[in-house]
């Protein structure tokens, strides 16, 4: 290993801006995914920056995923990104195991992350649970996974939803320790955005527990394949307390499940938490939820009747990953190849 060197601060100005973000396709999207995650990725597109964006599905495996239903999951993530907004000409719309260079990287990465960054990260604690001896190593080792398909394509903006701050944090160190290890500026300091009123959108069934498709408890989310009574149905059941909505924000603060909703509508109309309270404020449940849930059908419905119809033609789905995995690896594999020059590997092989 050469001796670390720092890098020069000087050198984040030399990157091109780029956003880069995924989703797993380890069940349906859901509301979470699509208000914490989804919806910013359109406006990002929206405002010019370059966008790649992809279906981790290598990172879906790190749990068990049945072949079949990821292939289908995949598929129908594609379709909710493009009902969703997503353009696959303006952005880049692939899914991961596609663009070899994503696993190519984070085997470089495993050996730049030390162990003990791996153990600290909360999202292994809390997936793994009691069971950290049985779990696969593609989970222990998912953030150095997940900063390669960040870095693969030298993205210095990523934006996501509040629980993966930790992951992004340790895609900076990762970043960080090769450029010193190696002598070079070459990866950024990349910058999570964390933005907007749904940062943490959280379970209807438990205001303290994070939203997720894996969760065993279909109601407890709002999935993007939901129709519009099923989104209703699940809102007005969604827990709550007794008490009516208070007349200002610190009086949500130890009622979860109340800051939850209020939250969700926030983020659905495109208002602060604060505004929702002004509006609603004093309101019981009895009238918010149902105006709640007919926002939440209006704005959830197109995407979901969109989603079905692009479902109709999964050769046009699969044509769209195709092509946006051959545009990722036309920036990733020049990366990729610089860093394994970097590291010292002979490239000689003729093709
Ligand atoms: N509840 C949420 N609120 C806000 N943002 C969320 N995201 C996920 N859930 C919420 C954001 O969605 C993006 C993609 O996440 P992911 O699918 O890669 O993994 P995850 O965060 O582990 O999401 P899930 O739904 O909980 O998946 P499973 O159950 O498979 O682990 C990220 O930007 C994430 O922040």
């Amino acid at each position: 290993m050469a001796e670390p060197v720092q890098t020069p601060q000087s050198s984040q100005t030399a990157f091109k801006p780029r956003i880069f973000s995924g989703i797993q396709p380890s069940g349906g999207l859901t509301l979470g995914n699509y208000l914490g995650a989804l919806k910013r990725f359109v406006e990002k597109q929206n405002e010019g920056i370059e966008t790649v964006y992809c279906l981790v599905d290598m990172h879906a495996i790190t749990v068990w995923q049945d072949p079949a239903k990821l292939r289908q999951q995949t598929r129908e993530a594609a379709a909710g990104f493009i009902a969703a907004g997503i353009d696959p000409v303006r952005s880049i719309l692939f899914n991961q195991s596609q663009v070899t260079a994503h696993a190519e990287l984070a085997w470089i990465f495993n050996c730049v992350a030390r162990m003990g960054w791996m153990s600290r990260m909360t999202q292994f604690k809390d997936k793994a649970g009691k069971n950290s001896e049985n779990v696969s190593l593609g989970l222990f080792a998912y953030p150095a996974l997940m900063a390669a398909d960040i870095l693969a394509y030298k993205a210095t903006h990523v934006p996501v939803g509040e629980d993966q701050k930790q992951h992004l944090e340790l895609c900076r160190d990762i970043a960080a320790k090769f450029n010193n290890d190696f002598g070079v500026a070459f990866f950024p300091m990349t910058e999570p955005l964390i933005e907007g009123a749904a940062t943490r959108v959280m379970s209807l069934r438990d205001g303290t527990k994070k939203m997720s498709k894996s969760d065993p408890s279909d109601q407890s989310r709002i999935n993007l394949t939901d129709d519009a009574d099923t989104i209703a149905k699940k809102i007005r059941k969604a827990k709550t307390d007794p008490e009516p909505l208070p007349s200002d924000l610190e009086g949500l603060k130890d009622r979860p499940e109340a800051r939850n909703l209020v939250n969700i509508y926030a983020a659905l109309a495109g208002m602060t938490a604060e505004e929702v309270i002004r509006d609603h404020g004093g309101a019981p449940f009895g009238s918010f939820k149902p105006a709640l849930a007919d926002l939440a059908v209006s704005v959830m419905s197109p995407i979901t009747t969109e989603m079905n119809r692009l479902m109709q033609d999964v050769a046009e789905i699969d044509r769209i990953l195709g092509e946006g995995a051959a545009r990722a690896d036309a920036i990733a594999r020049p990366i990729v190849d610089e860093v394994y020059d970097i590291v010292g590997m002979i490239r000689s092989r003729v093709i």
